[in-house]
C-alpha cells in the first residue's frame, strides 16, 4: 500500500510541475491581454469562456497585469473594493467582495475632464475615499482601522470593463482589476464627522441619477477598509501610509455620455465633479 501511494506521488511529480509551469505561463499571456485591452482601450471576451480560472489565478492575473504597468513607470497609490454595497451586487450579479489595484495614471483631476475615447465603455459611481496616515494589513477592528484614517473624501470611481457588453464572471472581474479605470476625488476632510450614513447624489447635468447613504457601504463604509486590511494581508500585502482605499460603489454605476458634467454631492463632504468629452 504504501510503495504504491509513493509510486503514484514520483508518477505524478513532473506533470504536476509541467502544469504549474503552463498555469505560470497562462496567467502571463492573460494579464497581457487584459492589460492591452485597457492600454488600447478595446473590448475583450470573458476570459473564463475560454479558461477555467480560480479565484487565486484571476488575483495572480490582476497583480502581473498591475506589474505590467508598474513596468511603464506608473506608481501605486492604493487600492479599490468592490460590491460593497447591495445596489452593486444586484446591479452586476455578483455578491463576493473584491478588491483592485489603483495606479496614479487612473486619477482624473477633480472638476477635470476625460475623453470617453479612452475607454470601452465608462460608467461612473459615487464612493468615499479614505487616506491613510498608517500601514493597514490582516485582521483589524474598527476602532484600529479608525485610527489609520488621515482623511476622508467624497469620490467618484470612473469603472470600464475590457470585456464585451460590460458581463464577467467572479474571476473575470478580478482578473481585469475590478473594471478600475479612473478615481476623482473630492476635499479631503478629517475624519471626526460620523461618515455612516451620509446622503448623497449623483448627478449628470444637474438632474439626479442616483442617490443613495453611505451606510449603503455594509453598514459604515468603515467595515469596507477593514475588509480591505483583510483582503490585503491575505495577498500578503500591506496598504501603507499616504495610500487610499476607495470603499466601492454606493448606488448602481451609470453609463457615462459624452459632453456631461457629472457630479456626486455628499452630506457634510461637499462635492466632487468632472466632464466628459466626446
Ligand atoms: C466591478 C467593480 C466593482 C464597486 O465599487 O463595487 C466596483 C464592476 O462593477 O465592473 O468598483
Ligand atoms: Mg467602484
Amino acid at each position: 500500500m504504501k510503495g504504491k501511494t509513493l509510486q503514484r506521488a514520483s508518477a505524478k511529480r513532473p506533470a504536476a510541475r509541467a502544469g504549474k509551469a503552463s498555469r505560470a505561463a497562462l496567467v502571463r499571456a492573460l494579464a497581457e491581454r487584459v492589460d492591452t485591452a485597457a492600454r488600447n482601450a478595446t473590448g475583450i471576451a470573458q476570459l473564463s469562456a475560454m479558461h477555467e480560472l480560480s479565484l487565486a489565478e484571476a488575483y495572480a492575473v490582476q497583480r502581473a497585469s498591475i506589474a505590467r504597468r508598474i513596468a511603464r513607470g506608473e506608481k501605486r497609490i492604493g487600492m479599490k473594493m468592490g460590491f460593497t454595497s447591495r445596489a452593486k451586487m444586484v446591479q452586476m450579479g455578483l455578491s463576493d467582495l473584491i478588491w483592485g489595484r489603483l495606479t496614479d495614471a487612473m486619477i482624473i483631476e477633480e472638476g477635470g475632464s476625460l475623453s470617453l475615447k479612452d475607454y470601452v465603455h465608462p460608467r461612473v459611481e459615487p464612493e468615499i475615499a479614505f487616506l491613510l496616515k498608517k500601514p493597514l494589513a490582516g485582521r483589524v477592528t474598527a476602532l484600529e482601522a479608525q485610527a489609520a484614517v488621515e482623511a476622508i473624501a467624497v469620490a467618484m470611481e470612473v469603472i470600464d470593463s475590457r470585456y464585451e457588453n460590460f458581463k464577467f464572471s467572479l474571476a473575470d472581474v478580478v482578473a481585469d482589476n475590478t473594471s478600475a479605470a479612473g478615481v476623482v476625488i473630492g476635499p479631503w476632510h478629517a475624519p471626526h464627522v460620523d461618515y455612516s450614513n451620509l446622503g448623497l447624489v449623483l448627478s449628470f447635468d444637474g438632474a439626479a441619477r442616483q442617490v443613495g447613504s453611505t451606510a449603503g457601504i455594509l453598514g459604515h463604509p468603515l467595515r469596507s477598509l477593514v475588509a480591505a486590511a483583510r483582503m490585503a494581508g491575505e495577498a500578503g500585502e500591506v496598504i501603507q501610509a499616504g495610500e487610499i482605499v476607495m470603499a466601492g460603489g454606493i448606488t448602481a454605476a451609470e453609463a457615462l455620455t459624452p459632453g456631461s458634467w457629472v457630479e456626486t454631492e455628499m452630506q457634510h463632504l461637499g462635492r466632487v465633479g468632472l466632464r466628459t468629452l466626446a
